[in-house]
């Protein structure tokens, strides 16, 4: 039987450990603090606290329970083992869909429609075809592609951006930084779903988003760190930015007191962009055990030197 410790800090947790030990026999299954945890040779963590994980000596594995695995690799005492990390069709069609709606929101003027019924008024306002603006996404992995794949058969004009050039069908490729300036030209919707790394923190910033026509929207629902708020709040208050729909944000909760709240054309969703499913979840930390005590591959495995 193989000892899996759960510990981290997300709501998903407990769920996850109760849902383990009804269905998979297989594993024992322990949370941080319980007699016998410390024996575990996997550890599935959403953001666990820094030298957590060293407190563990016989572990082998380290599983993610989420896509993101910024929250594990930024902790100093990271011991250096394999990382997973979840890549499920429910997060990736769930995602898709949340940008479809961010898309049509600035697209279709709904946001402008939304403004006028606070004031009680009925204005009818222009609506153009899809094919009339350009999406750009920042990141064409796993969730970048399904999402670029969907809004081309929707009829946008779509373009990515990622280190490597990539050939998806109707989607325009940029690649590396020398591509970055002419990716943002030509974008009216700018989509960030970029992995937080050394390279991409506090990337969407004034330098970045001046770089887009005048009038553009921003949604974002890669991770806090790749947003410089006070650099957003100021290009929608000066008009260069349209309007934002912001999904994450660098302290989650986002403060009460934070003026992204109150701001007329920012939409706040709190990190619902999508989700794994408990289920989806604890298949793959489950296969990724078979194939551990197998010495088979290891599924959807992150290069720690690369970030994600
Ligand atoms: P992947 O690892 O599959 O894809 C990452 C993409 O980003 C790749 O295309 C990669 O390029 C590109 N990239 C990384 N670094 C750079 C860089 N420096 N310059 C240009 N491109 C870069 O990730 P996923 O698609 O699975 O997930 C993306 C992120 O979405 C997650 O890391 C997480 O932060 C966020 N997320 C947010 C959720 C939410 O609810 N808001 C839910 C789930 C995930 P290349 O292909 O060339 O390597
Ligand atoms: C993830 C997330 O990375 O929920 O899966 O943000």
């Amino acid at each position: 039987m193989t000892k899996v410790v759960f510990l981290g800090q997300s709501s998903d947790i407990p769920k996850l450990v109760v849902q383990a030990r009804a269905q998979y026999p297989h594993l024992q299954v322990y949370t941080e603090d319980e007699p016998g945890a410390r024996d575990a040779e996997v550890a599935a963590c959403w953001r666990p606290a820094h030298g957590a994980l060293a407190r563990f000596p016989k572990l082998r594995l380290i599983h993610a329970i989420a896509a993101g695995v910024d929250n594990i690799l930024e902790d100093p005492a990271l011991p250096p083992l394999p990382i997973c990390r979840v890549v499920a069709p429910d997060l990736t069609e769930g995602m898709t869909e949340f940008i479809l709606w961010s898309v049509l929101l600035f697209h279709r003027n709904l946001d402008q429609v939304l403004t006028n019924q606070r004031r009680r008024q009925w204005q009818r306002v222009d609506q153009e075809p899809a094919a009339s603006r350009s999406v750009g996404i920042l990141g064409l992995g796993t969730l970048g592609t399904h999402a670029a794949r969907t809004l081309a058969q929707h009829g946008y004009q779509v373009r990515g951006w990622s280190r490597q050039a990539k050939q998806i069908a109707n989607v325009r490729s940029y690649a590396g930084a020398d591509q970055l300036d002419e990716f943002l030209a030509g974008t009216d919707i700018l989509v960030c779903l970029l992995p937080l790394t050394d390279e991409t923190r506090g990337i969407l910033d004034r330098r970045l988003l001046g770089k887009l026509p005048r009038g553009a929207a921003l949604v974002h629902c890669g991770r806090g760190g790749h947003l410089v708020s006070q650099d957003v709040l100021a290009l929608v208050r000066e008009g260069h930015l349209r309007g934002a729909v912001l999904d994450v944000f660098e302290v989650e909760p986002l403060d009460t007191a934070s003026p992204l709240w109150d701001e007329p054309n920012i939409f706040v969703t709190p990190h619902i962009a999508s989700a794994n499913s408990i289920t989806s979840i604890l298949d793959q930390i489950s296969e990724n055990i078979r194939r551990l005590q197998a010495d088979e591959p290891l599924q959807n495995l992150v290069d720690a030197q690369k970030g994600y």
